[in-house]
């Protein structure tokens, strides 16, 4: 890619190399102390190359780290050249044009340039680079690939394309360049900064459905013509799962009167049925069914959307959005007992004792909470950091971020049990016990809010002011989408595409 299709023209002068010092070995009077290898490839102290072989460790893809790291002997890896130039205390690191490939994040931490555009095979001269809008020397890192850091000496790089990994698949973030507590860090000369792309948020899980009521039991029948045998109350029906859900037991069928009916579990919403009135008069009086709430119980709270994500101020490593969880949803109350009937007592009849009630049905339990979607990465070029940088000649590019992952749905409430029939033996004489009300059906689950998209920026700024700015072009990607959410209400928020953030 050339400057000139984007609409942007380098405004320098390319020289060939050693020719500004038109000086003779004779004559040094134009030759300066020290030369900085600059985008007009100028040789300032007349020593063969645009820099400074007294201060330089020379890298090439034709070398090897177990070399002096000389002109003649360059080594292979631009980490060996680093470290070489630290421990030298050598100010430059010149590579050849030549793609480098790191597995790990390179580290700069002490004050050094990182200097591409050389061609080894003939005697490290430099190309020039007019119009040209990136180097022949590529340096591919990890998804941090470059990390400068807690160095107040100044910091360059010059004719380097440099690159990040995308994120892994599980919202990881790409980071091109990371400066950190550095003061003064130059960029120039058809130097490219690119980040990888975004890796998505991962969906939510959905909400288990909760368990089913178990129905009442039906209440055993009394006697016609035998006071001494009442018929019992039908069990409750219960619910391992919730507890709370357990149904009311049936009432006992009496001899004057019968017994009510119990409230159904510990929520005592489910009503219970009313006994059988004792009449006096030989005549059956049945009982009443246990009571039963027919709405649905409360659905759980939706979980809320993610609003975005930020550079963590501890790793500055880029932490997602992610949706909250929705909350689960209410248990059923359980049904009502239903009660027993009276039975039979008067002048004109042998009595008999009552017939029993239906046990009451277990409510459902709620449906479980869907989970949260996880946030999207980012795709970020550099991270300033309480630093100093300034950009001349230079593309920051950034590629897709990642989008936020779905909220789960809430699971179904179970479904609650049906109460059990009261017993209707002789009901001509003693009456009908009552039947068990049916449990509630539990409520929905809360669905999880969607995770926010991860942005994609050119310079994400931490406690630093914007870089000062010389032919810049920012070529920046798509914001990730936010997580949809079953719920209204839910989903997270898109990503931003920015140049600064934020
Ligand atoms: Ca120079
Ligand atoms: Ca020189
Ligand atoms: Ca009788």
């Amino acid at each position: 890619m050339r400057f000139s299709q984007l609409g942007f023209v380098a405004g320098t002068l390319a020289l060939v190399a050693a020719s500004s010092c038109a000086a003779s070995t004779d004559d040094r009077a134009g030759c300066l102390s020290v030369d900085e290898p600059d985008p007009d490839n100028k040789d300032d102290n007349c020593d063969g190359i645009d820099g400074d072989v007294s201060q330089a460790v020379f890298v090439a893809t034709i070398g090897n780290d177990l070399a002096a790291g000389t002109r003649d002997a360059p080594l292979r890896t631009v980490r060996a050249g680093i470290e070489k130039a630290a421990q030298l205390k050598l100010s430059q690191v010149l590579i050849a044009n030549g793609a480098y490939a790191e597995s790990k994040t390179l580290t700069v931490s002490a004050g050094v340039g990182l200097y591409g555009g050389y061609d080894a095979a003939s005697a490290w001269s430099r190309a020039a680079t007019e119009g040209v809008a990136s180097s022949g020397t590529t340096l591919s890192g990890p998804d941090v690939a470059l990390q400068i850091s807690g160095v107040a000496d100044p910091v360059a790089i010059g004719r380097i394309s440099l690159s990040s990994a995308d994120g892994d698949a599980a919202a990881g973030s790409s980071i091109a360049l990371r400066i950190v507590d550095s003061k003064d860090v130059k960029l120039f000369d058809a130097t490219v900064i690119a980040a990888g792309r975004g890796g998505s948020g991962a969906n939510g899980g959905d909400g288990e459905p909760g368990d089913d009521g178990k129905p009442g039991l039906p209440g055993s029948g009394g006697a016609v013509d035998n006071q001494a045998s009442p018929g019992g109350g039908g069990g409750a029906g219960d619910n391992l799962s919730c507890p709370d859900a357990r149904g009311g037991v049936g009432g006992k069928g009496g001899q004057s009167p019968g017994f009510a009916g119990l409230k159904g579990g510990d929520s005592n919403l489910g009503e219970l049925g009313g006994a059988g009135a004792s009449t006096g008069s030989c005549s059956p009086s049945s009982a009443k069914s246990g009571g039963q709430i027919t709405v649905d119980a409360d659905s759980g709270a939706t979980g809320k959307g993610a609003a975005s994500g930020v550079v963590d101020l501890k790793t500055y490593a880029f932490t997602p959005a992610d949706g909250a969880s929705g909350e689960d949803g209410k248990t059923g109350a359980g049904g009502g007992g239903g009660g027993g009937s009276s039975g039979q007592t008067g002048l004109a009849c042998i009595d008999g004792s009552g017939n029993g009630g239906g046990g009451g049905g277990a409510g459902g339990c709620g449906g479980k909470k869907g989970n949260g979607g996880r946030g999207g990465g980012a795709s970020i070029a550099v991270v300033l950091v309480r630093s100093g940088l300034s950009l001349a000649g230079v593309q920051l590019i950034t590629a897709a971020a990642g989008s936020g992952g779905a909220g789960g749905v809430g699971g179904a409430g179970g479904t609650g049990g049906l109460g059990g029939n009261g017993a209707t033996t002789g009901a001509g004489e003693i009456g009908n016990g009552g039947n068990g009300g049916g449990g509630q059906h539990g409520g929905v689950g809360g669905a999880g809010g969607g995770g926010a998209g991860g942005p994609s920026v050119g310079v994400w700024l931490v406690g630093s002011q914007r870089p000062a700015e010389d032919h810049v072009i920012y070529t920046i990607g798509p914001a990730g989408r936010g997580g949809a959410s079953s719920a209204a209400g839910g989903a997270g928020a898109d990503g931003i595409s920015k140049s600064f953030a934020p």
